[in-house]
């Protein structure tokens, strides 16, 4: 008995013999609407977003400055995954919302069509045998790590729009190697799969298909994908269902997230967006003072800025800060989880600021924060974004002092920058010396 069953499951890892009943038999599968050309369109709707979501991606790596290292680089180990870094423009202003917004709403867009391109394939997952030869055994693995690197960023990306800190940085480097090993074996499935995609798309048309209503509905021919019925159901649905139903999918989501990124007035469409303010009519509030462990008392008389640098140092008070020549800005913070507001500041160019002791080298500006601890490091600023003379260490926002919430007494704000870079509540710029 205990041998029969050992001979079977090993027969079973090996896929020997006949196939087991249930999802090994090709009579277990019979949707009348699966087949090559559905699988092909929605191959080829990933084929087409797939690379935006990854180049916006790898776009807003650049745009930390990971180069500067320091708290910039959480990713140490990257080696040649950095090759194409260079130094984030602050130009246009808008830049890095643009990019985070594309990143995050793409995505959300292709969620749906993920999930219906896998149970559209799933046949294939349990094909008999299982391992017909080592290329078969290779093939599978690129389909493991194709499956499971697309929900593991797919779900990773989601939680950190909806939960996670950004700063929570387990997220962001596992979110960044799970796309190079997704994007790896995304590249291989395309080459291995695009000539059976285009000949399956040319199999029927689009526009025809979406004529279709369920009465018409037939199966695809039997052929030898292995994902045709071979005792197909009546069918309970269309393909112009389907893909209604995956479009409609995909619009709801961006539509319910859309408003976060647009910002404005837009945000009150944004229903899917986790943060609002602290305050009626107020801009959104990641991470609050009471959150972080800043205590109001550290803020107030008692605060002053250190500027240090090339063996100087400047200590100065909010007022002297107010007495200094003020700039107004109208400037986006854009955080990495999507959403964007633009607000208008008030305060003192951080060129200003940083020449009182010099000028920034390449190494840029270390700005620390009176955050104590947790995964919040020092923000480095690169030399391009010190000189800028609309990167501003604001005092105000909207013409009122800024809250506490808001960074009180003062937040660096600079143009086209990750949110995760416009440090709160700051006490010090310290100008870095270039390492030799
Ligand atoms: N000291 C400090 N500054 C900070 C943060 C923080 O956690 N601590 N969060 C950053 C991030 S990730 C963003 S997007 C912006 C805006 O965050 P907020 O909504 O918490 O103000 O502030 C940045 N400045
Ligand atoms: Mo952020």
């Amino acid at each position: 008995m205990v041998r029969r069953i050992a001979s079977r499951l090993a027969g079973l890892a090996l896929g020997r013999g006949d196939p087991p009943p249930g999802p090994f038999r090709p009579t277990f599968w019979r949707s009348p609407i699966r087949g090559p050309w559905l699988s092909s369109v929605l191959g080829s709707i990933l084929l087409l977003g797939i690379p935006v979501v990854f180049v916006t991606g790898l776009l807003s790596y650049a745009a930390y400055n990971p180069g500067l290292g320091g708290g910039n680089d959480r990713t140490p180990e990257k080696g040649i995954l950095g090759f194409y870094l260079f130094t984030w423009p602050t130009h246009p202003v808008w830049l890095y919302g643009l990019v985070i917004g594309t990143h995050v709403l793409v995505g959300l867009a292709l969620f749906p069509v993920v999930l219906a391109k896998l149970w559209s394939v799933i046949p294939k997952l349990f094909t008999w045998p299982t391992l017909r030869s080592p290329a078969h055994a290779l093939e599978r693995l690129s389909l493991v790590l194709l499956v499971g690197g697309a929900v593991f960023e797919l779900v990773t990306g989601l939680l950190n729009i909806q939960l996670f800190s950004p700063w929570s940085f387990s997220f962001y480097t596992a979110h960044l190697y799970g796309a190079w090993v997704f994007m790896g074996a995304f590249v291989t499935h395309v080459a291995l799969k695009l000539p059976t995609m285009v000949r399956s798309l040319h199999a029927r048309r689009l526009r025809d298909e979406l004529r279709t209503g369920l009465a018409d509905t037939r199966p695809e021919e039997l052929g030898d994908s292995g994902l045709v019925a071979v005792s197909p159901a009546a069918p309970t649905i269309s393909r112009r269902g389907v893909l209604g139903i995956v479009g409609g999918s995909s619009l709801l989501l961006v539509g319910l997230a859309g408003g976060q990124t647009l910002g404005d007035g837009f945000r009150r469409t944004a229903l899917l967006a986790p943060r609002g303010g602290t305050f009626p009519g107020d801009f959104p509030v990641n991470k609050t003072a009471a959150g972080t462990g800043i205590r109001r008392a550290d803020t107030e008389r008692a605060w002053r800025l250190a500027i240090e640098g090339n063996g100087r140092s400047v200590s100065l008070s909010r007022d002297d800060l107010l007495a200094m020549e003020q700039r107004t800005e109208r400037l986006p913070i854009a955080c990495v989880e999507g959403w964007t507001t633009t607000q208008t500041w008030t305060g003192v160019r951080l060129a200003d600021l940083v020449a009182l002791v010099g000028s920034p080298s390449a190494a840029g500006v270390l700005v620390s924060s009176l955050q104590q601890g947790g995964a919040f490091g020092a923000a480095r600023l690169a030399a391009n974004q010190v000189r800028d003379p609309r990167s501003l260490l604001a005092l105000k926002v909207n013409g009122s002092d800024l809250s506490l919430d808001h960074g009180f007494p003062a937040r660096v704000i600079v143009p086209a920058a990750p949110g995760v870079h416009c440090t709160k509540w700051v006490r010090s710029l310290r100008l870095l010396a270039d390492r030799a």
